[in-house]
């Protein structure tokens, strides 16, 4: 037997791939019709635990083609959203500039010793896109902490908790050389705005994999007793577009620099029609997802098409199990 054949995700049918993350029936769970002003699309919502709530950030997409971010609060995470009734942070290139052309995908993490929430996001600024940070406590009020990556750099998040003394916060920067290849990084911080220690620590892969030349970060970093669980996008080109496709990386719990396991396969892929068919085809692309620590369940949120926002959920045990049985990364 081939060595994939050891790792691969096997279903209950002989012939079927196991769905490690199943869709919500009443995907998608949100649209630009459920948005209270008009909007062209809504779709890659960051998604965090607030007051027992689950609150989505969506990035929602006007028609000039600019985005801004807009809450939406539900008990259970998938009916009865509250929706803010107007944007809840949008872009201020008054003040500042890197924000002139919109900002999008937003990333909150809960940060424990500061007592406030982190949300990582993209800023286009005219230079390209790049990543900003702001802080809030309750969603209304954000304090903006500015550009921390230059550009181009996107698709960041930050860890929960500062690791030996350090903020870590993961990103994606593309290089300026006409390189084709974009690999995740990780850099470190004392403040969460002036940041070093850049280091590759998942790079695309090359030629036929699904997840070749470009990969970037999904939702934030998840910690487990196994490792930080950690959920990103390969896009593979092919002669009818790009396919955006999830798959998982397991990092040492308390070396984050070190990655332990990354799947062969990808493990989430645009199936459903509210995934292949939309502004942009074929794209899954979470920004957030929840944990329930008492039933292990991973709620992920993700936007289908760059139209939509969907939901699937997952076990935590068993992403832990297949992560597990995934090859150790090649040095
Ligand atoms: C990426 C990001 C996402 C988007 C995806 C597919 O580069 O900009 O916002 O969902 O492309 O268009």
């Amino acid at each position: 037997m081939g060595k994939h054949f050891k790792t691969r995700l096997i279903g209950g049918d002989k012939n079927s791939y196991k769905e490690l993350f199943k869709r919500h029936k009443s995907n998608p769970i949100l649209t630009s019709k459920d948005w209270p002003y008009p909007a062209n699309t809504v779709f890659n919502p960051a998604a965090t635990m607030y007051q027992d709530k689950v609150l989505l950030l969506a990035r929602v997409e006007d028609r000039r083609g600019f985005s801004h971010f807009t809450k939406a609060i539900s008990e259970d995470g998938i009916n009865n959203w509250k929706i803010d009734e107007c944007p809840t942070l949008e872009a201020d290139p008054e003040n500042y500039p890197e924000e002139a052309w919109g900002i999008e995908d937003p990333r909150i993490t809960w940060l424990e010793e500061l007592g406030k929430y982190a949300v990582a996001y993209t800023a286009y600024s005219k230079g390209g896109p790049l990543v900003c940070m702001a802080l809030t406590k309750d969603f209304v009020d954000f304090e903006r902490l500015g550009p921390i990556m230059p550009p181009e750099d996107k698709d960041a998040a930050l860890f929960p908790r500062t690791i030996n003394g350090k903020w870590l916060l993961i990103h994606r920067p593309i290089p300026a050389n006409n390189d084709p290849e974009a690999h995740i990084w990780v850099s470190s911080s004392d403040d969460l705005k002036y940041w070093g220690q850049h280091h590759t620590l998942i790079k695309a892969r090359k030629g036929g994999w699904w997840d070749a030349n470009k990969v970037g970060l999904n939702a934030p970093p998840l910690e487990t007793p196994e490792g930080w669980l950690i959920l990103y996008h390969g896009v593979k080109q092919t002669a009818g577009g790009a396919i955006y496709r999830l798959g998982l990386v397991l990092l040492d719990l308390e070396d984050p620099f070190k990655v332990i396991r990354r799947s062969d396969e990808w493990i989430f892929g645009p199936e459903e029609s509210y995934e292949k068919e939309g502004d942009v085809d074929d794209v899954v692309f979470p920004c957030g997802w929840v944990l329930n620590e008492k039933t292990g369940e991973i709620k992920m949120y993700y936007g289908g098409a760059d139209t939509c926002i969907a939901m699937a959920t997952a076990d935590l045990k068993e992403l832990l199990e297949y992560i597990k049985r995934c090859p150790a990364e090649e040095k």
